[in-house]
Order: C-alpha cells, then sequence, then structure tokens
C-alpha cells in the first residue's frame, strides 16, 4: 500500500508517548514552544493549552490513518449536514476516548496542578441551541465508535449561543467569544477553500452539443474556508472529522471598488461577507425568516456538497455514483436547500440530465424532523429565495410542478391536496415550505420517537406519509454514554466497572447487569453514597456561584433544558408556590424538604420565556429567605446552563422534571442523560418519556397529565382554563398570589402577561394538568422518604437504560437508512524508543 503515512512501526516520541515522565515532558514543551511561556509566569489557560496540544498530538495519529484509509479504499461514507453541534468541551470527552485519563490526571498532578482546574479552563463551543445541536454531537461520537466512515458538515460561528447573565431576575444575553483565546482543536485548511454564489441572475444558453442550459451569474461569491477538528471514537483507531466552515471575502479588497477611491465600500463588502457565519441564531424551535439565516443554511450546505463531489474525485468515484458513495442526513430542515443545491450542480456544473440528477439526489438525502411545533418549521418567502438563489427557485418550481403531477395521478380524486402538499404555499404571500421540499428529496424520512414518528405521520406529514409511505421510519434518539455517564459522573463509572467490568461503555445494554445487584444492599449503599457526593459536589458549586446554601440531603428536584412555554417550566413554578402557600397556612406541615434547580436559556426575543425566567427568581427569592420555609424549599435558578454545566447537573439529580405538554416534545434527550445518572423521572407519556418509562418500568417512573390524544380532544371540545380556575381553589390560591404582587414587591403587572396568557388560553395546558402534576409530586415526596427503596428504583432506572445510548440510534440509522458498512483503521503500533 502506498500512503503518505510510513506503513511501519514508528519509534515511540514525545508526540506519541503515554508514559507519565513521556506526558510531563510533552506537556512542558507544549508550553514552552507553542504557548510560549514558562511556569512562573503560565495562566492556567497556558496550562489548559498546553495540555489540549500534548492530547491532541496523541490523537493525531488516527485521525491521519483514518483519513489515509477512507481516501484509498473509498468507503461509502454517512456526511451529517446539521446547521449546529453542540460540542462541549473536548478535552475531557478525548481523554476518556484514548484511555489517556487516568495517566493524564497523574502526570498533571506530579507537576503540581489539577486536571479538574484545567478542564474548567476550556471555553466550549456552544455552536448550538439545545438538543438538536447536542444530537448531532453525540450521533458523530458514535458514529467514530461503531467505526463507521463519516464527516460532519457545519458551520463555524464566531459567536455561538450567547452566554447568560442574570440581572435582577431578568436573563441577560452576552456574546460568547469562544474563540477567544484560540482553539487548540481545529486546524484550518486554506488551501481547501471553497467558492458559494450569491444572488443576481440566471441566462440560458446553448451548449457546444446544442443542449439547453443555464447559467447562474451571482451578484457576489463568497469564500468557505473548512476549520477541521477530529471526532476520535471510544477506545477504536477511528477518528473521524468534523468539518466547519467559515465566510471570507474572496479577495481581501474588492480592486474595483478601491480603485475609483471608495477604500470603505471596498472594506465594507468584505465584513459583509464574513457576517455570514459570525453568529448562531439563538432560537430553538422557533424559525426566523431572516435573510441571512438563508444565507447561512446555503453557505454551508454549498461548501460541503462541493467538498463531497471534490472528495469523490479524489477517490475516483464517479459523479453517477455520487448516491452510492454517499449517505447525506439532513438534521432537520435547515440543510434541505441541499436538494435543490446537489440538482445544480449536477445539471449546471456537470452536465448531467434532469431525471439522471434528481435520481441521484432522491437516493442520497435522507431527512430527519425534530418537531411538530408550527412555528418551527421552516418557510421562506418566495421573493428572498429568489433573490439570493435565483437559480434555486428555478429548480425548485421545476421539482414541484414534477412532483405535483405525480400528486395528480395518484390522488386523482382529491384537488384539495394539491395545495396542502405543494413546496409553495400559496395561500397568501408565496413561501417555500422546506419541509416538503425535503420529503419529496429525500429517501428516508424519520421522526426522533416512537410517539413523534406516529403523530408525524397522523398529522404535519400525512400526506407526505399517504405518497410515500415507505420513506418513513422512526429513529428514538439517544445520547452518549461516554460522555454523559464516564466523563461526567466518575464516581458512578468506577462504582459500575467495578462490579460489571467496563464493556458497558461500548455496549451499553450491559447495564443490566446491573439489576442482579439491586436487592445487595451494600451495592444500594454505595449507589446511595456516590449520589450524594456528586450532590455535595453541586451544592458546594451553588455555595459558591450563587451565594445559597443547599442541602444535600433534599430531594434535587431539577429542570434543565431551553425555557419554552411547551416545556412548561411554569407548571413547575406553579408546584413551587402551591407548597409555599401550603408551608405558609401550615408552618409545622411536613414536607420532604426540595432542592428546585432550573437551568436553561431563553430566545432572547421571546418575551413569555423571559418572564418565566424572571418568576423562577422572583420565587426564589421569597422562598429562600422566608422563615417559615426554612430549609424545606430551596429555588435556585442556575445560570447559564450549557453542556459543560449539564454535566454536573445531571448526575446530581435525584428527579428529572420532564413535563413538557404530551405530543409537543419530539423526542427529548435530557430525560436519558438524567434517568442514565440514577435519577427518577417525572413526567408526561410525551417523546421519548413513553419510551424511557417503557424500558424503566412503570413503578420506577412518575407518570402524570393528559396523553397527546386527551391533549386534543380537549382542544377539540373547547378548552376553558378558568373552568380549572375556578374549580380549584388549591390552583386559584396560587394564580392569585402571583396575581397579587406577592412575588414582585406589590407589582401587579409584571406577571400578568403569564397570567392572562394561562388564564385566556393556555395553549399548552397548564392549569388542566397542574392537579394531576401535584398529586403526582405528592408521591414523590412519599417515594422519596422511603430512602433504601428510593434508592433502589434510582438503580433500575440506570440499569434499564441501555436502549438509549446513542449507538443504538446510530445502529438503527444504519440499518434503516445510511447503510453504510464498518471500515476498520490500522494504525501501526509504535515501538518503544528506549526498549
Ligand atoms: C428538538 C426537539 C427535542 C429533540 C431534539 C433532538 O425539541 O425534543 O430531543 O430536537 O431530536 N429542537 C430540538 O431540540
Amino acid at each position: 500500500m502506498t500512503g503518505i503515512l510510513p506503513n511501519k512501526p514508528r519509534i515511540e516520541d514525545d508526540r506519541t508517548g503515554i508514559d507519565i515522565d513521556t506526558l510531563k515532558r510533552a506537556f512542558l514543551d507544549n508550553l514552552f514552544y507553542i504557548q510560549a511561556k514558562f511556569p512562573k509566569v503560565s495562566t492556567k489557560n497556558d496550562y489548559y493549552m498546553a495540555l489540549a496540544y500534548t492530547v491532541r498530538d496523541r490523537l493525531l495519529n488516527r485521525w491521519l490513518h483514518t483519513n489515509q484509509t477512507y481516501l484509498e479504499r473509498a468507503p461509502r461514507i454517512v456526511a451529517y449536514l446539521s446547521a449546529e453541534f453542540l460540542m462541549g468541551p473536548h478535552l475531557g470527552n478525548n481523554l476518556i476516548d484514548l484511555g489517556l485519563y487516568e495517566p493524564v490526571k497523574q502526570a498533571i498532578a506530579e507537576l503540581g496542578l489539577d486536571l479538574n482546574e484545567l478542564l474548567e479552563q476550556e471555553e466550549e463551543p456552544g455552536l448550538g441551541n439545545g438538543g438538536l445541536g447536542r444530537l448531532a454531537a453525540c450521533y458523530i461520537d458514535s458514529l467514530a465508535t461503531l467505526e463507521i466512515p463519516s464527516v460532519a458538515y457545519g458551520i463555524r460561528y464566531e459567536y455561538g449561543i450567547f452566554d447568560q447573565e442574570i440581572k435582577d431576575g431578568w436573563q441577560v444575553e452576552v456574546t460568547d467569544r469562544w474563540l477567544r483565546y484560540g482553539n487548540p482543536w481545529e486546524v484550518v485548511r486554506p488551501e481547501s477553500e471553497l467558492m458559494v454564489k450569491f444572488g443576481g441572475h440566471t441566462e440560458t444558453f446553448i451548449d457546444e452539443y446544442g443542449v439547453y442550459r443555464v447559467q447562474w451569474v451571482p451578484y457576489k461569491v463568497v469564500k468557505g474556508v473548512p476549520y477541521d477538528t477530529p471526532i476520535l471514537g471510544f477506545k477504536t483507531n477511528t477518528a473521524n472529522t468534523l468539518r466547519l466552515w467559515k465566510a471570507e471575502a474572496p479577495e481581501s479588497f474588492d480592486f474595483a471598488v478601491f480603485n475609483q477611491g471608495d477604500y470603505f465600500g471596498a472594506v465594507h463588502q468584505k465584513s459583509e461577507s464574513e457576517n455570514i457565519t459570525k453568529v448562531l441564531y439563538p432560537n430553538d424551535e422557533t424559525y426566523q425568516g431572516k435573510q441571512l439565516r438563508l444565507e447561512q443554511q446555503y453557505f454551508f450546505v454549498s461548501c460541503s456538497l462541493q467538498d463531497m463531489i471534490r472528495l469523490a474525485k479524489m477517490q475516483g468515484v464517479a459523479l453517477e455514483r455520487f448516491h452510492e458513495h454517499f449517505a447525506i442526513q439532513l438534521n432537520d430542515t435547515h440543510p434541505t436547500i441541499a436538494i435543490a443545491e446537489l440538482m445544480r450542480l449536477l445539471l449546471d456544473e456537470h452536465g448531467f440530465d434532469w431525471d439522471r440528477a434528481w435520481d441521484i439526489t432522491t437516493k442520497t438525502f435522507a431527512y430527519t424532523n425534530h418537531t411538530l411545533l408550527p412555528e418551527a418549521l421552516e418557510r421562506w418567502s418566495v421573493a428572498m429565495l429568489g433573490g439570493l438563489l435565483p437559480r434555486h427557485l428555478e429548480l425548485i418550481y421545476e421539482i414541484n410542478s414534477r412532483f405535483l403531477d405525480e400528486v395528480r395521478i395518484k390522488f386523482f380524486e382529491d384537488p384539495d391536496r394539491i395545495a396542502r402538499m405543494s413546496i409553495i404555499d400559496e395561500s397568501g404571500e408565496r413561501y417555500v415550505r422546506m419541509a416538503h421540499l425535503a420529503c419529496v428529496g429525500s429517501y428516508a424520512i424519520n421522526g426522533v420517537a416512537e410517539l413523534h414518528s406516529r403523530l408525524l405521520k397522523q398529522t404535519v406529514l400525512h400526506d407526505f406519509y399517504e405518497m410515500y409511505p415507505e420513506k418513513f421510519v422512526n429513529v428514538t434518539n439517544g445520547v452518549t454514554p461516554r460522555r454523559f455517564i464516564a466523563l461526567s459522573n466518575p464516581r458512578l463509572t468506577s462504582l459500575i466497572t467495578s462490579k460489571i467490568g467496563d464493556g458497558w461503555l461500548k455496549n451499553l445494554g450491559e447495564l443490566r447487569k446491573l439489576e442482579s445487584l439491586v436487592d445487595d444492599a451494600g451495592f444500594r449503599n454505595d449507589f446511595y453514597q456516590v449520589k450524594q457526593a456528586v450532590k455535595q459536589d453541586l451544592a458546594d458549586y451553588v455555595r459558591a456561584n450563587h451565594g445559597v446554601e443547599i442541602n444535600p440531603e433534599s430531594i434535587y428536584d431539577i429542570q434543565a433544558k431551553r425555557i419554552h412555554e411547551y416545556k412548561r417550566q411554569h407548571l413547575n413554578a406553579l408546584y413551587i408556590i402551591t407548597l409555599y402557600n401550603r408551608l405558609k397556612a401550615n408552618p409545622s406541615l411536613d414536607i420532604a424538604p426540595r432542592t428546585f434547580l432550573f437551568g436553561g436559556k431563553a430566545a432572547p426575543g421571546y418575551y413569555m420565556a423571559k418572564l418565566i425566567v424572571k418568576l423562577i427568581n422572583s420565587i426564589a427569592d421569597v422562598t429562600n429567605s422566608d422563615p417559615d420555609v426554612g430549609d424545606r424549599i430551596k429555588v435556585v435558578f442556575l445560570t447559564d446552563y450549557n453542556v459543560k454545566f449539564a454535566q454536573r447537573v445531571y448526575p446530581a439529580a435525584n428527579l428529572s422534571e420532564q413535563i413538557s405538554t404530551a405530543g409537543k416534545e419530539a423526542s427529548g434527550t435530557g430525560n436519558m442523560k438524567f434517568s442514565m445518572n440514577g435519577a427518577l423521572t417525572i413526567g408526561t407519556l410525551d417523546g421519548a418519556n413513553v419510551e424511557i418509562r417503557e424500558a424503566v418500568g412503570a413503578e420506577n417512573f412518575f407518570l402524570f397529565g393528559m396523553t397527546a390524544e386527551e391533549v386534543l380532544a380537549k382542544k377539540a371540545e373547547g378548552y376553558n382554563p378558568w373552568d380549572y380556575y375556578h374549580g380549584n381553589d388549591e390552583l386559584k390560591g396560587v394564580l392569585d398570589r402571583i396575581a397579587s404582587g406577592f412575588f414582585s414587591h406589590g407589582d401587579t403587572e409584571l406577571f400578568k402577561p403569564l397570567l392572562d396568557s394561562l388564564l385566556y388560553q393556555d395553549i399548552f395546558m397548564v392549569l388542566a394538568d397542574y392537579q394531576s402534576y401535584v398529586e403526582c409530586q405528592e408521591r414523590v415526596d412519599g417515594a422519596f422518604r422511603d430512602r433504601d427503596n428510593w434508592t433502589r428504583m434510582s438503580i433500575l432506572n440506570a440499569a434499564r437504560m441501555g436502549h438509549f445510548s446513542s449507538d443504538r440510534s446510530i445502529r438503527d440509522y444504519l440499518s434503516q437508512i445510511w447503510k453504510a458498512p464498518a471500515v476498520k483503521i490500522d494504525v501501526p503500533e509504535y515501538s518503544q524508543s528506549n526498549g
């Protein structure tokens, strides 16, 4: 085999050695030669960087061998296209994947430093909003772990999700300057830049063979520069690539403008190009019809497809076989313009005819839907899309007209379908419906939990299900146990491993072996002690960062996720006030002490979500200082919830709040991370809660609330929230307490918009589910007092979560959709230089 990398044993050196002395030497070397610092003047960040480079050196070998193998063997590749990758910090995860956590910890300690402090130093790449972006990160971890050739494509936002501060109880957004101190995990590849066109018009011409062709004459061209991050598999040689695109101006000056003396105009054009990848849109579950967002989507999609075509060429794969070479997964509709872009590339740039191009395209793409919420379904005004991407609009019209012909043939007796199914919404101003384009142009369409996939077929995509039933599949979400157990919860990890070995980290189903230990009082006690120790850690953190003393003996009742009305953080808040009112009425009331912890960001433009944050903080002000309450209730809003913080939070929970209105949360993934770490769930039959409850056993899950069917039925019969207000004295007392200004220093206006929305609309049926929730919380209270039985239930939760590993999800994608075989990567062993 010829290759750039010598395929023979090489000498172990300071860039590859993993014994303690070599690690120490390498660390100091990097501090010296890369950070250009000596210990006396080094900051914690210098130490972090030196360690990051030391770890990076040790993974490069696998990465380069992986890339070389893919280039030579041209295997089928899964390309995961996503506008968001919420990676979280890399250092700890890479240490786990390389199996170097313990040796590095020791080496660092011998140098008089603390690994945890260096891990804390890493500024995480927050290039996503929430579940959708974090799912992408878990999936690429599993793809590498399962040794599947894959590449992930996205956007290198200069500013990721904003940092959250809380001022006077309100959320304040601060820009996330995550690149400020440099990013040791990425490698820029300026030589692989690509050009992306925008705007302008199209022209037709007859080519040399007499064939009618279209040429796009753009208004401007933007350069895409790839930044690559290696994505290691867990204890394998595979290291795949996350390739994120940064936008730049093609030249540093527009000389035509410059020569006319308009220097500022020229520089302005440059900064406009760079704006495309400046900032992540901070909305979760709502789309904003902003032109810049469409520019971001098209920019990264065009770069990625051109890159794949280039790669196929390098590998000697003919373009006719593009679909055999690549399976492209569209993570939600954000990258869906790729369907039109691949058509454009095949037709206009590579001379294919329509039928051949369409055949390839529709055998290439698969589409994952992540939500049923109408406000999240992307649609672009025809005028805007046509202005920005004139050629794509023509192609979309052509795709649509051919598609609607098929609809007419299949459903000739039902003309209403045409308007309903059309890719173009013509009911008012015309819009392009991206989910429709995705359905028409993909060979597979999946929801992210069983219930969600079923509801998709019954509601939003019903017509498409009738048209193409064979395209529809379910792939229930999963999360990586490497980050969310091994890295987040080292205590639990060593306890489990001491009992059942470490195979579970690659095969999470093995956790079932813990079931047989549930009757072992010693194991139960160990398990309990682990949870207590982790709770103590969180208490220390909360004391240090929020100045609030929380009691590790109390129930840690945690709701951590984006703030959204459908997720119903306010239902949780109503329960806190219920307890508060009870304690005020009866100060000697015996309740299990509880710590209510909230974490999550609100979209900056989402007023009601921000008001919910304010309400929670206002309740905390009252309960945390009322002597009648004592330490029976504590409420803390944990500021700036992100992946790094999540890793502290999941392991410490006793109770996981998964209380969305049934039918609204597509899957949820936090629900899985909590339960894997031994939290019990209080939840509705929504999203993956349904499957989690089946897996852990109904007796180990606190269920409440209406089902999705009941929610729909109630809506249909005419839901009136006032009935609940008048019919439930305790609920009335809670709402009246808020309305009285009790939590707002007498201000009766502050929370009025929230109360009005609950009493006059209550779209998410908070009041309808209130009583059921309160009663369920009383069952939680009772259950927690039986400490041993709670621990038993907690163990059974952790033991039965094997199904929710992202490895299982990826296997499902592979068998149902991608059909890409694993490829083993050989990495020649290093030999000891002194041996
Ligand atoms: C969505 C959904 C979540 C889902 C996640 C990943 O709201 O329910 O778990 O994607 O599929 N926008 C999201 O976060």
